[in-house]
């Protein structure tokens, strides 16, 4: 019988973490993991609710990693909201939350950093050059400590996806992935916990971000030279105050190399712009035509 939602239960020391997941091994339930830097909203809780039709038991990890971020970047200034992200938690029936210090995820020597290339190459991996080793890391811990049968990935960050899905193929980790599809406002942006930095006037221009890369998607779909599309979806992105534009790219959904329309494989439009100082970033698949 389906246990009626509630609190779930927190842990912050590793041993805790083990002791709880050894009680579901026991019990011969399965354990899906979410990795999370909290500051939860829908996109997240979306996540979980996946975590539980994939799982009898949904752990939660809210871990702002330090490692993925670089000096200039906002980690001091991470939207952080331990209660608010409990009760919305309890709603969708988290079994347990896992949020280790920086102290107990790292200890005093830690010198291990898992290198993922291909995938983690270029986009986000040429602008922010530490960040996916940050992340793989991080990842490949969380897996480590929480022994998942799955672990649960939004698309909204899709190049971290794929690369959380090389490592895993890699290094042979002994889970599956599963990607979800991104969650979005009404009017089409995605759900992001940095949405939060935006202004008034900076959130009514927002939305113009998935519409460019929509517009890509089909026009390359379509036919359309790459280059030609890029050009006016950049050019829509400036008129609405996006600047600078770090990148608009069509790539193969899997490799991320350059989508070559004639190769019939899966293509996905990426972008990332800066919006005020907030950055943004986002993704959707070009569209399959019929042959
Ligand atoms: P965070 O940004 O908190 O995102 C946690 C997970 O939620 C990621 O898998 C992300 O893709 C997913 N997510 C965020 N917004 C979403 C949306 N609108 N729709 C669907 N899924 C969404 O990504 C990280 O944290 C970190 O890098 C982490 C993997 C936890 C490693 O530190």
């Amino acid at each position: 019988m389906a246990r009626a939602p509630s609190t779930p239960k927190i842990t912050r020391t590793l041993k805790d973490l083990r002791r709880h997941i050894a009680r579901y091994r026991k019990a011969g339930e399965t354990v899906a993991l979410v990795p999370t830097m909290g500051a939860l909203h829908d996109g997240h809780l979306t996540l979980v609710r996946t975590a539980k039709q994939k799982a009898q038991r949904a752990v939660v990890s809210i871990f702002v990693n330090p490692t993925q971020f670089a000096p200039n970047e906002d980690l001091a200034r991470y939207p952080r909201d331990e209660a608010g992200d409990l009760a919305k938690l309890a709603t969708v029936g988290a079994d347990l939350v896992w949020a280790p210090s920086p102290d107990e995820m790292y200890g005093a020597n830690f010198a291990t950093r898992i290198e993922v290339e291909g995938a983690a190459r270029g986009l986000e991996g040429a602008f922010r050059p530490h960040h996916f080793a940050g992340v793989a890391t991080v990842c490949c811990k969380l897996f480590s400590q929480a022994t998942p049968d799955v672990a649960i990935f939004g698309e909204k960050d899709y190049q971290q996806l794929c690369v959380i899905r090389q490592m895993v193929r890699d290094l042979n980790l002994p889970l599956a992935i599963h990607g979800v599809a991104t969650v979005r406002e009404k009017d089409g942006l995605a759900r992001s916990s940095r949405n939060a930095y935006l202004s008034a006037d900076e959130r009514a221009a927002a939305p113009t971000l998935s519409v460019a890369i929509r517009t890509v998607a089909v026009q390359v779909a379509d036919g359309t030279k790459q280059a030609a599309a890029i050009k006016a979806a950049t050019k829509a992105l400036e008129r609405a105050g996006f600047g600078p534009i770090d990148y608009i790219a069509v790539a193969d959904a899997e490799t991320l190399d350059r989508w070559d329309p004639k190769s019939g494989r899966p293509g996905r439009v990426l972008v990332a712009a800066r919006l005020g100082t907030t950055r943004l970033i986002d993704n959707v698949p070009v569209p399959r035509r019929k042959a």
